[in-house]
């Protein structure tokens, strides 16, 4: 901690405030909530919010609250420890020192290298974490690797999104305008209040640290904005909307084609936005013309007159605007449910103007380094990244930055796959817990590797199953760091962490990063400390370094509206799109190229009771959609089960299942219910509320139990409410994005206890 600091305030007796923006450990999505943090001898004794953030504005969920629960909770890992491989799955560690351990790395790497190619050492990152900044970096500039990796199937998590937004927009990612660029926010002349918000699929007030923050969108309803939300729940938000379009899971494609056509039919469309800045209008037209309201209806269980009036409200109240959620990455048709929910954007001329979606500046800091440090690894070491030897999925191969996950596990399953695969290196993952689907495999499949390393905070199943060595990584107020909004996609502000108090012997991912690369490639790594590192990153974008981003602590990245007119939008300057037509293009044209169709259509999850890809007998034992992992303000997926007063909201794994649905199976409120399809089983607790369809229950993911045993095989109870065992492998869409999460088949019954499980 830095004495005398612009951002300290000295209290006296031992006592000093530090004002800092927020990222990882523990959780979150990059969000950079202002908090100030009272600290007496080195030891955090108050969380509290930040008044003067310009969007936080003092606001804080109950994590943040309960930071010092996660600083000093006893079960921390403190120091760096080693086991041995035959030692997996027990508690075997032996603390080592950091020189030992980054020896270890370090003596590792280069052997494999050496007898397999920088192509054995598989990285694998997590979600959002600080870390997901420099993950790519230590794959591809330290390891020297293609292989970037990830376990979550289809990518489904932003992948489909940004690629969608990236093809079809080439804009950065679509956002809501909650006026985050202006210092004055909502008080800027240039603003408007959106009049309908359109979330579709999002539940922000509970996915807050996605780095939309739940409570402008509360702001914004205050102020008099209403709401249409598309869920298959009946969620806060849902029960505060105008329209609540309450769809099956997995329908999205459909429902928002047909809103289309009602937009069109209609003759609700924006025909100055659409002749200007619109391609392929009539090929789409005739396309969603096959989607009237009552076809919907049938197929998405939405009311044929409810549709119509929301597409109507949405299209004649300009301004409005619209959030996409997780929901439309989870799906195994999400790049069409994507692609045409920005089409209903783009028909209402509502992208980039006061009051509609704001699109990112290309120009703008976006930490695009992280991906282009795989110029650094040789032409024909990139030739041997992992890729589907079918030849399928080229349009994940060329736009995603490492392996498509699915390909990777098949990879690491064959007997002699092409690659000798050796090490694998995890950050910000706890991949058999929360992100694989089909966890059993994975854990096969890890166990192969010869050396697994983590950095990490706890102890978690993943770890102790598979990993030899774990470096213990300080929290987000022990370091120093940036934060950057929607992961520079469309960055309002860049944050900067200050360090609030000095870490016991644990280090950051940006610190272990810079010795490892000082060690292994030097000549790449000329940084001698974090902070000279984060100046030459600003260095990129602006004439100011860390240091006046430590003092300032917040920076508002500057923001024009309707880009597409100015050319700010295109690398050429340009006025447009920076797609190939230069227009927002409706009639997508690069999908061809990757063997997708340009023009969405919708898909019948393969896995759903409709579906014609299964047998009328495994529809009628397995009859009900189970959709999962909404998302609970307590916890960060699998984060935060061992904080107490963040359990204490949510103890136990939920199922919410309908009244009458429960009274069939009887089932009571707080019972153990086994979830069951032919892929695998877990068990979860009973929560029986009408907030959903009585044909469609909801589970929690990411459950795991770290006061049970962590050794082998109860791994903390790993796999006993894992409901990742019950979604496929694969089941991915035609561009490799996009895998069923949240609509697949799956029937309840009544069992005794949690113990009742039986892998
Ligand atoms: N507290 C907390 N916040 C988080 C996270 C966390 O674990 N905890 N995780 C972070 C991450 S990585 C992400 S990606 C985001 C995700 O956050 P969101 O994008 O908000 O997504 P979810 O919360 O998964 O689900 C949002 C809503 O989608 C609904 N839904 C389920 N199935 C369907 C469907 O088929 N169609 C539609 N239209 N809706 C459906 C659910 O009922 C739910 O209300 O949250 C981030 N924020
Ligand atoms: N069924 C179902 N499954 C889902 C989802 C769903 O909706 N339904 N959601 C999916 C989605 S959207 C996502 S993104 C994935 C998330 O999956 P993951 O990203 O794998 O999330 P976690 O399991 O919480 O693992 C994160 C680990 O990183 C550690 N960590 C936290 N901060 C940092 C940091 O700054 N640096 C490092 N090195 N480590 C850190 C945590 O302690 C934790 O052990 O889960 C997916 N799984
Ligand atoms: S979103 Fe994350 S960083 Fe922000 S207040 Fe909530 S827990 Fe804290
Ligand atoms: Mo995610």
């Amino acid at each position: 901690m830095e004495e005398n600091a612009k951002w300290v305030e000295d209290l006296g007796d031992g006592v000093h405030k530090v004002r800092t923006c927020v990222w990882s450990p523990p959780g979150d999505h990059p969000v950079g909530c202002g908090i100030i943090v009272t600290v007496k001898d080195n030891k955090v004794i108050n969380v509290e919010g930040d008044p003067t953030h310009p969007i936080t504005q003092g606001r804080l969920c109950p994590r943040c609250i309960a930071m010092d629960e996660a600083l000093y909770h006893p079960d921390r890992i403190l120091h760096p420890m080693k086991r041995d491989r035959a030692d997996r799955g027990k508690d075997a560690w032996e603390q080592i020192s950091w020189d030992e351990a980054l020896d270890l790395i370090e003596s590792k790497v280069r052997h494999f290298w050496e007898v397999a190619g920088p192509e054995s050492i598989l990285t694998f990152t997590g979600t959002g974490r600080e870390i997901t900044m420099y993950s790519a970096a230590y794959c591809h500039a330290i390891f020297g690797s293609p292989n970037y990796c990830m376990v979550l199937s289809g990518g489904s998590c932003y992948g489909p999104r940004c690629t969608i937004a990236n093809f079809q927009l080439g804009a950065g990612y679509p956002e809501l305008d909650y006026a985050a660029y202006f210092p004055d926010r909502y008080e800027d002349p240039r603003w408007e209040l959106p009049q309908y918000i359109l979330v579709w699929g999002k539940n922000p007030v509970y996915s807050n640290p996605d780095g939309f923050f739940g409570h402008a969108l509360i702001d914004l309803m205050k102020m008099g904005s209403k709401l249409i939300v598309v869920d298959p729940q009946l969620t806060w938000i849902a029960a505060h909307a105008e329209y609540h379009l309450q769809l099956r899971p997995g329908t999205d494609a459909a429902l928002a084609m047909a809103m289309c056509n009602v937009i069109i039919e209609e003759d609700l469309y924006d025909h100055e936005f659409v002749e200007k800045w619109v391609y392929g209008f009539d090929e789409f037209a005739a396309c969603v013309a096959e989607w009237s309201p009552e076809r919907a209806a049938e197929v998405c269980w939405v009311d044929a007159d409810v549709l119509r009036e929301a597409a109507r409200a949405f299209a004649t109240h300009s301004p409005s605007s619209a959030l996409w959620g997780l929901s439309i990455d989870t799906e195994t048709n999400g790049v069409q449910a994507g692609h045409t929910f920005l089409a209903i954007c783009a028909l209402t001329g509502y992208m980039d103007v006061p009051g509609g979606i704001t699109l990112a500046r290309p120009s703008s800091f976006t930490g695009k380094w992280r991906y282009e440090t795989v110029n650094s690894v040789p032409d024909e070491v990139r030739a041997k990244r992992i890729k589907d030897q079918q030849g399928r999925y080229s349009c994940w191969d060329a736009a995603g930055p490492g392996p498509l996950p699915d390909v990777t596990l098949d990879w690491l399953e064959m007997d002699e796959p092409p690659t000798d695969f050796k090490m694998s290196y995890w950050f910000g993952t706890n991949p058999l817990a929360c992100m694989s689907v089909q966890p059993m495999r994975w854990e096969k499949a890890l166990d192969k590797l010869e050396f697994n390393v983590v950095q990490d905070v706890f102890m978690n199943p993943s770890i102790m199953r598979l990993c030899d060595l774990v470096l213990p990584l300080s929290m987000s107020v022990e370091h120093a760091g940036i934060v950057m909004p929607h992961f520079g996609r469309n960055t309002h502000f860049l944050g900067a962490m200050n360090k609030a108090v000095e870490p016991l012997d644990s280090k950051s991912d940006v610190e272990i990063m810079l010795e490892l690369g000082r060690r292994l490639r030097p000549e790449l790594w000329p940084w001698e400390t974090p902070e000279q590192f984060f100046t030459d990153q600003l260095h990129t974008a602006y004439d100011w370094g860390f240091k006046e981003l430590q003092d300032d602590v917040v920076f508002q990245q500057p923001f024009e509206y309707r880009k597409y007119e100015t050319g700010a939008l295109r690398a050429d300057g340009k006025p447009g799109f920076d797609t190939p037509t230069g227009l927002i293009e409706l009639k997508a044209s690069v999908y061809s190229v990757f063997g997708e169709k340009p023009l969405p259509y919708f898909k019948e999850p393969e896995l759903s009771p409709y579906s014609d890809a299964i047998s009328d007998e495994v529809k009628e034992e397995f009859p009900l959609v189970l959709t999962t992992g909404g998302r609970h303000i307590s916890m960060f997926h699998s984060e935060h089960r061992q904080i107490p007063s963040m359990r204490a909201l949510n103890p136990w794994p939920l199922i919410t299942i309908h009244p009458e649905t429960a009274a069939a199976h009887g089932i009571a409120e707080g019972d153990w219910v086994a979830i069951e399809n032919p892929l695998g089983r877990c068990i979860q607790k009973a929560c029986i509320r009408p907030v959903v369809d009585p044909r469609v229950v909801h589970a929690q993911h990411a459950w795991w139990y770290p006061e049970q045993s962590g050794e082998a095989p109860n791994l903390f109870g790993l796999y006993k409410s894992n409901i990742n065992s019950l979604i496929p492998h694969e089941s991915v869409g035609v561009t490799g994005y996009g895998a069923p999460y949240k609509n697949i088949i799956c029937k309840i019954y009544k069992v005794d206890s949690l113990d009742a499980f039986e892998a």
